[in-house]
């Protein structure tokens, strides 16, 4: 398709409307968006893949605003996903970031995008890790995705980044809702932001206190609890050579402490490229997103050739002549076959 390979040569110029278009096709979930992300396989390049989470308000924004211009003096190119809870176009915070970032609109080396998660139900990791691959694809040497919030849906992004980056700020109250919502197991390091604030100290130390009870070693808390890696072996013990995420303090909105913090990751980035532990890490997202993509084929196919199957079950189900469990298990059989030798 003469079409398509324009389109290919669009993300290979690195050009921003191809760009745009390929990510329209995978968010629309155009059946031509899977031909162009294998398409673009053989093409791929790497770009290192920053992941930026953390508690409400902490300066994450602000931090990647300021990250965006460091790695803009190095002339690299870079991209930024911003997963955004609502949709791309309201909510007066994502409005506030888009302004802080208007300046990086003109720029050619960076491209910006949002990416909403209504309605995509869960598959939001699995669209952000194909615009991930466009974005390889496209030469960038570096994306940083920027969730906001600290739900499930934003932990599962994490698992696409090299690197993921927490950012807490002084106060209690933030700590106690990250340990909750499980971002310390994420994290490959830590920014505690507005350290020109009181307490910033406190912060570190309880982060260090923290980490010194940790059941498993970094990086490998990322797998756990994602559906799609519920077979994946137990987590190592933690051991010598394991990464102990570092602690940046940082004063985004003065860019201070950023040096720092673009050194923490390049240790990470060597961790993960030269040691067991890190190849380790780097096989087992891969298999992630391998089952991942799996388990959407699946549904897609059952969805598009046992539908009268699956209605028919469903409103047993409505009617209370059925339960989900029995039902999903018979539609399995129906559709894989059992094996000759069981
Ligand atoms: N004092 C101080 N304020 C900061 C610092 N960094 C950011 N801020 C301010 O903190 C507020 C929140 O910053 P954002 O960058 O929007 O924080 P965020 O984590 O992206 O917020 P959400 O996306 O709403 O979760 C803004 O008013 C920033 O100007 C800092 O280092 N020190
Ligand atoms: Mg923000």
């Amino acid at each position: 398709m003469a079409d398509l390979s324009n389109l290919i040569r669009g993300i290979q110029d690195g050009d921003m409307r191809s760009l745009a278009r390929a990510c329209r096709l995978i968010d629309e979930r155009d059946p031509r968006a899977q031909g162009l992300l294998k398409e673009l396989f053989s093409h791929e390049g790497h770009a290192y893949v920053i992941g930026v989470t953390g508690t409400p308000g902490a300066g994450k924004s602000t931090l990647v605003d300021g990250l965006i211009r460091e790695y803009r003096e190095q002339e690299k190119r870079v991209a930024v996903l911003a997963i955004d809870p609502t949709s791309p176009y309201s909510g007066g915070a994502i409005l506030g970031d888009r302004i802080r970032m208007q300046r990086h609109f003109t720029d050619e080396g960076v491209f910006i995008r949002s990416i909403a998660t209504r309605g995509h139900l869960g598959g939001l990791s699995r669209s952000t890790g194909d615009i991930l691959h466009v974005l390889h694809a496209a030469a960038f040497d570096l994306v940083i995705l920027e969730t906001v919030g600290v739900g499930q849906d934003e932990l599962e992004v994490t698992q696409l980044a090299d690197t993921t980056l927490v950012v807490m700020a002084p106060g209690l109250g933030d700590d106690i809702q990250a340990i909750k919502a499980g971002i310390l197991e994420v994290a490959d390091v830590f920014a505690v932001n507005k350290a020109d604030r009181a307490g910033a100290d406190a912060t570190v130390q309880d982060l260090q206190q923290m980490m010194s009870l940790r059941r498993v070693p970094a990086g490998v808390g990322k797998m756990q609890g994602h559906t799609a890696v519920s077979t994946l072996r137990k987590a190592p013990e933690a051991g010598e050579g394991d990464w102990v995420p570092p602690i940046v303090k940082t004063v985004a909105h003065r860019q201070e402490g950023l040096e720092g913090l673009v050194e923490a990751f390049e240790r990470h980035r060597e961790f993960l490229n030269t040691t067991d532990a890190g190849r380790a890490i780097r096989e087992q997202r891969r298999l992630a997103e391998l089952r991942a993509i799996l388990v959407q084929a699946l549904v897609d196919e059952v969805d598009e050739r046992f539908s009268e199957e699956v209605n028919e079950r469903l409103r047993d189900i409505v009617e209370g002549r059925a339960d989900p469990y029995s039902s999903a298990e018979a539609l399995v059989r129906q559709v894989i076959p059992p094996r000759n030798d069981s």
